[in-house]
């Protein structure tokens, strides 16, 4: 998973829907650069022949037969056909050349007969629904990645005509009970075969979202479920047949489902839809706990407190830029925004960072950074604030590609002055090491955008390298060193200490890696949580001492927050790492040191105080 992230929830007790991004880790691209585009006419492709598309076949063996075209289904050692019967993730290797054998796990498969260089018979296959696909492999085994390389063949054997196609619920088994985090949902189907795209699959509806998910066999987890149409960070794809639910505050959930044609018709028998009840428990109570101050929000990314007081926040979704005024302690959100940007709606898109000048008092300066509406470029962009406006809209640095996923966008101003933004390699991993790309680095600007003095790499904006995605960033009060949060793939989430020139690795290695070519996180978290804002206590604090020079970062998945204690002379090892916020609010964003000496925390609909449990 990537983290790659945003999409749109249901926050709770809200009845309109928050859209929500997050790059995050555990789903989404697990690194592959897009393919090279092949002209037409040499693209590999596989081709189903017969049986044809959802046959209904008599109990008994089934010959399948196929086509490949601008490809050589070799023996063994060499360029073939593989393919996974049902949800076997063990594949039968189809071999012509000098071995003319069907294998499975490197001996002749037992249940497959190889028939001729373009077909097999297939024997002791139960009665039911069954489903083959197919992909064509190169000599390595690796698959070819251009879609035409893969195809879905679903039939059924010795089933009556008329039975009913089918959804039962494997688990979570009904009225389950779950910690905040995932909730795993397995599923399985009769007489009905969850196809690819196009094909008839599965919609699921989340508690009183009308709109549904789409669940597909796949073939992969960016693929595999699909909402409005995007890869989503609220579910994610596990296998053909299962998913995770992300990012659900504690109380009672439900998921309807029901099975659908390929174009998303429900078949209506009553045996085709099934809905799972399940609770969230409310967390123990840990070292810190979330008092909320502004709720009823329309999915506050990224937070900036002014000098006088004011807290800026960042609507993701719309666009729009808001003030909150503190009188007398209470949050009091100004009905009129500050300003509006057209945003991009993808995935991870949206209104991103934001901060305010080091010397906001005199010049209103306030800066943040976005995908276009349009979708296709991240711009960085100062306003000027004037009686509670945005005015005088000048860019510091516009054209930046962007992509669905890993946009970065996270805004701060170091000890020296200078402007620092994390940028996301915009789901082409090997940017993130090319020098010649910002793509996957951490700049360094002056307030004008232009290069300053002092970079590592020399007339460059960038500081740092080899990173995915970032939707965190902090320098510690006390050391100035800057320190982000980095979402993962499939594994490892990080936490980085960021050096000029440092290369952090991607997509060469992820967490620890012990590799001299590069620096490794002073945390390393697998299975990955989707890492957001983080924020250091400061030394002088009104938390507990035990608390000062820490580090805590949040996380979107399962909406906790974590402390790093930093150990060492110049704070820069690790001491330790715990819970604690146990989360049962759902996905958390930022967290930002704000007024009167407490840090907040927002979620997509509240924005909370983070105080010491004063239980303990
Ligand atoms: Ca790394």
């Amino acid at each position: 998973m990537a983290i790659t992230i945003w999409n749109i929830l249901r926050a709770a007790g809200m009845g309109a829907s928050l859209l929500f991004w997050l790059g995050l880790s555990a789903c989404g691209s697990s690194g592959d650069s897009s393919n090279p585009a092949l002209p037409a006419a040499i693209v590999p492709t596989v081709t189903i022949v017969s049986p044809a598309q959802n046959a209904a076949l008599p109990a008994g063996a089934v010959t399948v037969s196929f086509t490949v075209q601008n490809f050589t289904i070799g023996g063994i050692g060499e360029s073939h056909l593989q393919f996974h019967l049902d949800d076997d993730p063990i594949p039968y290797d189809f071999l012509n050349g000098t071995t003319n054998q069907v294998h499975y796990s490197g001996a002749p498969a037992a249940n497959v007969e190889w028939q001729n260089s373009n077909g097999m018979r297939l024997t002791n296959l139960a009665s039911g629904a069954h489903q083959i696909q197919f992909k064509l492999v190169d000599a390595t085994g690796g698959e070819l990645t251009n879609p035409q390389a893969m195809t879905l063949l679903v039939f059924s054997v010795g089933v009556p005509p008329n039975s009913p196609p089918t959804i039962g619920v494997v688990s979570p088994s009904p009225g389950a009970t779950f910690p905040p985090g995932p909730v795993a949902v397995s599923l399985v189907t009769a007489n009905f075969s969850i196809g690819l795209q196009g094909q008839p699959h599965i919609h699921f509806f989340l508690d009183n979202d009308p709109t549904p998910y789409e669940f597909f066999r796949g073939p992969d987890e960016d693929t595999g479920v699909l909402y409005q149409g995007l890869h989503t960070h609220i579910v994610h794809w596990k296998t053909s047949t299962s998913f995770h639910i992300f990012q659900q505050p504690s109380g009672r959930h439900q998921v309807r489902l029901e099975l659908v044609d390929s174009a998303h018709k429900p078949l209506g028998n009553p045996e085709s839809t099934q809905t799972i009840a399940f609770t969230i428990a409310e967390p123990p109570g840990g070292e810190l706990l979330l008092q909320p101050v502004l709720n009823g929000l329309n999915g506050p990314v990224s937070m900036a407190m002014a000098p006088d007081g004011r807290v800026f926040y960042n609507e993701l979704r719309t666009g729009n830029v808001r003030i909150v005024d503190i009188v007398g302690g209470a949050w009091q959100l100004r009905p009129a925004p500050f300003y509006h940007v057209d945003v991009g709606q993808g995935v991870d898109q949206g209104l991103l960072g934001i901060v305010l000048d080091p010397n906001f008092s005199t010049n209103h300066y306030v800066y943040i950074y976005y995908v276009t509406g349009d979708g296709t470029q991240n711009r960085l962009i100062r306003l000027t604030e004037v009686n509670g406006q945005g005015t005088d809209e000048t860019p510091i640095l516009d054209g930046l590609p962007a992509n669905q996923i890993h946009n970065g966008g996270i805004l701060r101003f170091g000890p020296d002055g200078k402007l620092y933004v994390p940028i996301g390699e915009w789901n082409q991993p090997n940017l993130a090491q090319d020098i010649s790309s910002l793509g996957g680095k951490i700049l360094r600007l002056n307030a004008d955008g232009s290069i300053p003095a002092g970079n590592p790499f020399g007339n460059s904006r960038i500081y740092a390298m080899g990173l995915r995605n970032s939707f965190g960033m902090v320098f510690h009060p006390q050391t100035g060193h800057l320190w982000i949060t980095e979402n993962g793939p499939d594994s490892n989430d990080e936490v980085n200490h960021i050096v000029a020139g440092g290369n952090y690795g991607w997509p060469i290695v992820t967490g620890i890696a012990n590799d001299p070519r590069f620096l490794d996180p002073i945390v390393a978290i697998t299975p990955t949580i989707g890492p957001t804002g983080i924020a250091t206590i400061p030394q002088n604090s009104l938390y507990p001492a035990t608390f000062h020079n820490n580090l805590l970062f949040a996380e979107v998945n399962g909406g906790t927050l974590h402390r790093i204690v930093l150990a060492g002379t110049q704070l820069d090892h690790l001491g330790a790492v715990s819970v604690a916020f146990k989360g049962g609010l759902g996905g958390l964003l930022d967290i930002i040191q704000g007024p009167g000496g407490f840090l907040y925390a927002s979620s997509f609909s509240t924005i909370y105080r983070v105080i010491p449990n004063p239980n303990l």
